[in-house]
């Protein structure tokens, strides 16, 4: 992707990018205090075109990763989440190593069980994500991003 990059205006997120792409995936790979594993997420911005770089917890199934768009458990969805509705084509740096893939959503409606597999992976993976599910009435949406 090669189009204007906007960091994000939250100061820990942007750190964080800043890390895993100027070390080249070899610093700034887990989340503080927690130690669990960060991943980022490139992605195109639905209403600037803009490049948009996203760090997620690592939730991972098979050769597919899980994107929880959790946001802490705030009450609306995180802007990434409708960027990606948008445009599904996305880039996922895994410490050193990048992947073009593209994301679906699994929604709980049209797949409860497939939703609720990824979801107890993600769980697993970060546990903070079932309080977070607990603090808010919006099912937290899931993606599953794949190889392209
Ligand atoms: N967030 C999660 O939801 N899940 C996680 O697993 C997670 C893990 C995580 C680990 C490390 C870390 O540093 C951060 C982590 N976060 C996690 C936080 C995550 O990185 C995001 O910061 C958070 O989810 C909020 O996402 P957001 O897309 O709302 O980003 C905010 C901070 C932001 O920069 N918003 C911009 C703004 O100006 O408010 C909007 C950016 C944007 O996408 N703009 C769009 C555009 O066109 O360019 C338009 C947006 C629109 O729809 O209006």
């Amino acid at each position: 992707m090669t189009e204007k990059y906007i960091p994000s205006n939250a100061a820990w997120v942007r750190e964080q990018v800043e890390l895993m792409e100027s070390s080249n995936g070899t610093e700034g790979t887990v989340l503080k205090d927690s130690g669990l594993p960060v991943i980022l997420v490139t992605h195109r911005g639905r209403k600037t075109g803009a490049i948009r770089k996203t760090p997620l917890m690592r939730a991972v199934d098979g050769s597919s990763y899980i994107l929880v768009a959790s946001q802490g458990g705030a009450p609306t969805n995180p802007s990434w989440y409708y960027n990606l509705v948008t445009d599904p084509n996305v880039e996922i740096r895994d410490k050193t190593e990048v992947y073009s893939m593209k994301v679906r959503e699994v929604a709980d409606a049209a797949d409860a069980a497939e939703k609720k597999r990824l979801w107890d992976i993600a769980v697993e993976a970060y546990p903070p994500y079932a309080e977070y599910q607990e603090k808010t009435t919006r099912p937290i949406p899931v993606f599953l991003a794949e190889l392209v």
